[in-house]
Order: structure tokens, then sequence, then C-alpha cells
């Protein structure tokens, strides 16, 4: 398998099994190495379940999604999941401490390389300033840190692990836009190599993106950059101004 995290998505249908009608239907794109790629649209067009289809949590129903040049049903699942870092929706803890998280999903990371990925998730003061910093104990379903401290853990997590593909589900709508500014600032500085998909809903964490898909539905209704969607698309317009 090619260390390459190119994702590609060609012609790709999804239903929901005992559903009647497709979630996603006639999904095309390809994201780039080193490129960041977007996704927009209203609650349920179908970002979750597209971005589900990535790791193999559902399979398409047609069509084809590959990773590195490799349909994803041919591939080795644990080799997959080692390329793939997804930042899902609802961040999970686990009842532990604060690097046990971390390492979860490389359990070898050392201190350093914690605290590098705590940088960049914009997450570094908060554990510092916690009595035991990486030893502090998490309880179960994390409830002793906040919302926006769950979510840059998790964002921490899937950094340690040095994907190839960084995949980031609605991760920074719980942070305010300036923290949210700098995290997206330290991602472009400091990881260049991957292949990274954000969903969001504020257009404000996408305007950077080198591609931005609009969902409507289930479909890529539009696609292009900020600058290029402002002129050609009014769902786009409209998701703007509101
Ligand atoms: N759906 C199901 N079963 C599931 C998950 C979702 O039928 O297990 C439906 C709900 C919705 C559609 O699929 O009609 C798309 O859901 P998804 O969660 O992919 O939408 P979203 O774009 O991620 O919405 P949000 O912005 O609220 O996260
Ligand atoms: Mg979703």
């Amino acid at each position: 398998v090619p260390r390459t995290g190119e994702v590609v998505f060609d012609k790709v249908t999804f239903t929901y099994p005992g559903a009647e009608q497709p979630v996603l239907a006639d999904i095309s794109f390809t994201a780039r190495r080193g490129t960041t790629t977007a996704i927009i649209g209203s609650t349920g067009a179908g970002k979750t379940t597209l971005i589900s289809l990535i790791p193999r949590l559902h399979d398409a129903t047609s069509g084809t999604v590959s990773v590195g040049g490799v349909d994803v049903r041919e591939a080795q699942l644990e080799s997959l999941w080692a390329r793939i870092g997804l930042v899902p929706q609802r961040p999970y803890l686990f009842a532990g401490t604060v690097g046990s998280n971390l390492r979860y999903g490389r359990e070898e990371a050392t201190d350093e390389e914690l605290w590098d990925a705590l940088a960049i998730a914009q997450g570094e003061d908060f554990v510092r300033a916690m009595p035991e910093t990486l030893d502090s104990p998490i309880a179960q379903g994390g409830t002793t840190v906040s919302g926006g401290q769950r979510q840059r853990l998790s964002i921490a997590r899937a950094l340690v692990r040095q994907p190839d593909v960084l995949i980031f589900d609605d991760s920074f709508s719980a942070l305010d836009t300036a923290t949210d500014a700098r995290l997206r600032a330290a991602l472009d500085r400091e990881v260049t190599d991957a292949t990274v998909i954000v969903v969001a809903q504020r257009v404000s964490s996408i305007v950077d993106a080198d591609q931005i898909l609009v969902m409507e539905d289930g479909r890529i209704v539009d696609r292009g950059t900020h600058s290029e969607l402002l002129q050609t698309s009014p769902t786009y317009q409209e998701i703007v101004s509101t």
C-alpha cells in the first residue's frame, strides 16, 4: 500500500441498511495529499456519512472509495486505520489520564510528541495548568474537561498518530473563533504532508481550503474555492449569510 494519502470518491452512492432513500448520491471528488478539502452543508446533508466511508465505518452501496490508490474494500483494515486520523463529531475520552487518552492509537508516542500535538491543537496551556499535566486523571466520559477541551484533546490524539489522512468532523465548533483561527494556522504550518478533510458548519473555518464541496441532500451541488463559490453558488452564498 503506497504511503500517499490521496482520497478518491468515484460515483459513490450510499443507502443505510433498511432505508429506502440513498443518503449519498453520485459523490465524486479527489482530496490530494498536502491539501485541505472542506465539506459544508446543512444538517442532515450527509457529511458525517460521507467521511465514515473512508475508514469503512460503512461501505459504499455503489461506486468506490480509495485511499492511496487502493480501494478501501481491498485494503487490510488495520493498515487502513493506521493511516487515518478521524476526529469524530462527538469526541470521546476514556477513563484514564490525559496522556493515555492522547496515546490511544499510538502507545509508543513520547511525551514530547504529545506536547507537540497539544501545541497544534491549542491544548497545551490548559493541560500544563492541570495539577498533574499529562498524568491528570480523566473520568469516564471525560466529564472533568469542558466540551472545547475535549474537542482539542480529540484533535491532539489524531495528530499524535501522524496519519496520512486527517479528518475533522465539525471539530472546531466548540472553539471560540480566535482559538479556531490559531488552530487552523498551526495545522497549516505543521501538518503539510497529510490529506486534510474538514467538515465545518462555520464558513470562517474553511475560507482557506484548497477546495470546498457544498453538500445538499446527499449530493455535492457545488465545488470550488471560497472566492469562486461566493460568485457561483447560491447555496454557498446562503450558508455564508446565515
Ligand atoms: N442517517 C441515518 N442513519 C444513521 C445516520 C444518519 O439514516 O445512522 C441519516 C440522517 C440524515 C442522513 O442520514 O438524513 C445524513 O446524516 P449525516 O449524519 O451524515 O448528516 P450531517 O450532514 O453530518 O449532519 P450534521 O450537520 O447534523 O452533523
Ligand atoms: Mg454530521
